[in-house]
């Protein structure tokens, strides 16, 4: 066998440079391609009598000849698509070399478990891919992948939108590439599959299914995957099961930096609540019996289990990785010496399952498939255009939306929760925010069954501000529970449960809290429709409390009102209601257009109005609301007017905002008779640019208020709307905080605006 070619794949070749020319020629082959066809050629060792299809493939293996064969396919399949990459990358005929080499073992995890457990997948799973696909008839691995790997509109996975592993029917969850990210939905998913036999919700899939994932040596080590591991342990370790098969594919390194010897094996086999396995990857007829025993054992036990998988890396990180640089020759030989390619086809000349001419044979016959689909991949159509790109990202039904939003449920569904007729909230004397968005939650969860409310101190104490009190009592713990302390978990089960067909209301106890974690939203949850061509949704209505002005409890971590981190998050959903009837409407339009068009939803919760009664003067009681019946929801984006006849003066703003607004409206008319429209957005991300523009047109002079920070804030979304709408030339002032950390106590008035503030604007403006 040759282990180091004249031309080794370390060597740098035209598909290593970023922005490769059109290749001219034939390219050289890869030092692992030509080892396998010597390897093959060459191979003198015994040959025994051929296995029947039960016996297993060597002595003491606990995998079956039929079984390896079909291993060994989808593992030549894998290599070969792998090679084709590196082949077409430079003819610009596919966009992505990031390859499975030398993790084809992981195609064992695959056959010992079942299609609809849903899988969560590393990017070098072309072996797991090539033997799921296995599981349900009519479906081509190699033609799927290719056009995956071409960014085909046809791509049955995304679309042509990233080269991901995917598939709606085999319950393979596209993925991003931020490592570690996916860990904790994977667990959220396993945690859900349990959660719902309690709730008595229908599963898409069997009871007993387990969620799998996978991921690299390096990335076990990141903050997101050890949250994931600590949330598993911490859930199991109270005897709560949790069926998730972690996956560490341990290649020993991550790009260039090496992972410690014996690192994996050290950090995870002595954890408590989580279940170690160690299997050899590059090995089928040995790490066969240990991938069987860890899903068993997940299977069976529910229980968190981490497989240790033994793979190596095999061509490099990706095409354009020049990996002589950073390891030494020797290294790369012994790399190249345990391709578990190399193995198999030990096993199958050994066991006398093959002959070379058939290895030979069968190994041109995939490389001829892959290259012919590759090459008719690049003859189908991409996206051509804006819309179609943007297509699958934020789905919109407005009738539907609508239908659903206003569907109630009955009354004596709702009298049996209530207690009685008079106790029904539309019955109630007018109330505040708080209040009413406890009601409405409450109403969702009798019209929801399926719905779950979960986060930090949320149950028995009913949050910080009791804004979830009794909702414990009324639904129990199933569908109401405390979480561990770990934003970054709080939404990977918001993602596993809606994975599973349930609607989440997972809370973020404070606005700054979700900035820890804001990785789960931005970079996962909205992703998922994008990527996955809306075969996959994870609809959630995410309530956090935020904004400033809290009077009791000061400082910036609690009064953090940075909309920022939310309103570039491509198909967001934002909304903030400033009072408690609008907030009770928005709830139902936000589940609505979860459950409808499965979007993903913030319900911003601005605090120092959730105990608001009042709005020109103490014991008014004038921002006190009755309840709206629960047939009532708000039109998504349509912002709420007061003064719609006024022109004199706009007051564009949105929470807080809002009664600073209609106090000044109030102060500007009585100190000069000039009246002031003021206009609560309502919905922040998207913006409602056409409504912003409109009130502009109307009005003479514009005031945009926002308490958020000068740079970035919604304030900057207004005034584009402004300008854009054709009113920049209008007078304008934009009031708004101060780029700084909230300051503790009294002080922070000086950074935010004020009655006294926005009232200096507005007479400045109208006065000019
Ligand atoms: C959060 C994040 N940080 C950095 C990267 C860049 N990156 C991509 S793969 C990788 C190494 C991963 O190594 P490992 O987990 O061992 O997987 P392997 O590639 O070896 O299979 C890095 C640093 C990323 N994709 N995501
Ligand atoms: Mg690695």
């Amino acid at each position: 066998m040759r282990l180091f070619s004249k031309r080794p794949c370390h060597v740098r070749d035209p598909d290593s440079e970023p922005n490769p020319r059109p290749s001219q020629g034939r390219q050289p082959r890869q030092v692992c391609d030509e080892n396998f066809v010597e390897f093959v050629r060459n191979y003198a060792g015994p040959v025994a009598a051929k296995p029947r299809a039960g016996d297993a493939v060597l002595p003491g293996s606990l995998c079956t000849a039929e079984d390896f064969l079909k291993l060994f396919e989808s593992q030549l399949i894998s290599r070969h698509l792998d090679l084709m990459a590196r082949v077409l990358r430079v003819q610009n005929k596919v966009y992505y070399t990031i390859g499975s080499s030398g993790h084809e073992g992981n195609a064992m995890v695959a056959q010992l478990t079942r299609h609809t457990d849903p899988a969560f997948l590393h990017y070098r799973s072309g072996g797991f891919m090539a033997e799921r696909f296995r599981k349900l008839p009519g479906m081509d691995p190699i033609q799927d992948s290719a056009l995956s790997f071409a960014a085909s509109k046809d791509d049955p996975a995304s679309g042509g939108r990233h080269k991901v592993w995917g598939s709606k029917p085999l319950w393979v969850l596209p993925q991003t590439s931020t490592i570690a990210s996916h860990l904790p939905k994977a667990l959220g998913t396993a945690i859900a599959i349990e959660t719902a036999k309690r709730i008595g919700h229908t599963l898409p899939i069997p009871e007993d299914s387990i969620a799998i994932c996978s991921f690299g040596d390096a990335s076990s080590n990141h903050a997101t995957a050890q949250c994931a591991f600590n949330t598993a342990q911490w859930t199991a370790y109270q005897h709560l099961p949790a069926p998730v098969l972690f996956v560490c594919e341990d290649n020993g390194i991550g790009i260039s930096t090496r992972t410690p010897g014996g690192w994996v094996g050290a950090a995870f086999r002595n954890r408590e609540a989580l279940d170690y396995f160690y299997a050899n990857g590059l090995d089928i007829a040995e790490g066969y019996e240990q991938v069987a025993a860890a899903v068993l054992h997940c299977r069976s036990t529910r229980r968190p289990t981490f497989l240790h998988l033994r793979t190596t890396r095999i061509m490099g990180h990706a095409g354009t990785d020049f990996e002589i640089e950073y390891r030494p020759i020797e290294e790369l030989l012994r790399v190249e010496a345990t391709d578990p390619l190399l193995r198999s086809a030990e096993i199958a000349l050994a066991s006398g399952l093959m002959s070379k001419d058939e290895l030979l044979a069968q190994y041109e016959a995939i490389r001829g498939k892959c290259m012919a689909a590759a090459e008719h991949a690049d003859k189908t159509p991409k996206l051509l255009t804006k819309e179609e790109v943007m297509r699958p990202l934020a789905p919109y039904s407005p009738d539907r939306v609508r239908a659903e939003a206003t569907r109630a449920p009955t009354a004596e569904q709702r009298i049996a929760v209530f207690g009685s007729e008079k106790q029904l909230p539309e019955n109630q004397p007018p109330k505040h925010l708080a209040i009413q968005i406890n009601q409405a939650l409450h109403d969702l969860f009798i019209k929801y069954p399926e719905s779950l409310l979960f986060g930090e101190d949320v149950a028995h104490k009913g949050g910080v501000y009791t804004v979830t009190k009794g909702l414990h009592k009324a639904f129990k713990s199933n569908r109401v529970f405390n979480t561990l302390l770990d934003e970054t978990s709080i939404l990977g089960l918001a993602q596993g449960f809606s994975n599973m067909g349930m609607l989440p209301f997972p809370e973020i106890q404070y606005l700054a809290y979700f900035h820890n974690a804001c990785d789960q939203i931005r970079g996962e949850a909205c992703s998922l429709q994008f990527f996955s061509n809306d075969q996959y949704r994870n609809p959630m209505v995410m309530r956090v409390a935020g904004l400033g002005y809290q009077r009791g409890f000061g400082g910036h971590f609690h009064n953090d009102n940075s909309v920022t981190a939310l309103r570039d998050i491509p198909s967001l959903i934002v909304g903030c209601p400033s009072r408690g009837d609008d907030a009770a409407m928005m709830l139902r339009t936000l589940a609505a257009l979860s459950k409808v068009d499965g979007r993903v939803c913030v319900f911003l919760e601005p605090i120092a109005l959730y105990m608001t009664k009042d709005l020109y003067e103490a014991g008014d009681a004038q921002w006190s609301f009755p309840y709206p019946a629960p047939d009532q929801a708000l039109e998504y984006g349509a912002e709420r007017v007061y003064h719609e006849d006024a022109k004199d003066l706009l007051i564009l703003s949105f929470g807080n905002g809002v009664p600073f607004a209609l106090r000044t409206a109030k102060a500007v008319e009585a100190q000069t008779g000039k009246r002031t429209r003021v206009v609560d957005l309502r919905w922040l991300q998207p913006l409602n640019t056409q409504a912003i523009a409109k009130h502009a047109g109307d009005c003479e002079r514009i005031l945009v208020l926002d308490e958020g920070r000068r740079s970035a804030g919604v304030g900057e979304g207004m005034i584009t709307a402004i300008v854009e709408g054709g009113h920049g030339a209008k007078p304008l002032v934009r009031v708004c905080g101060d780029d700084t950390y909230t300051p503790l106590a009294g002080a922070a008035n000086l950074i935010l605006p004020t009655d006294a503030t926005v009232l200096e604007a507005a007479l400045e403006l109208v006065q000019a």
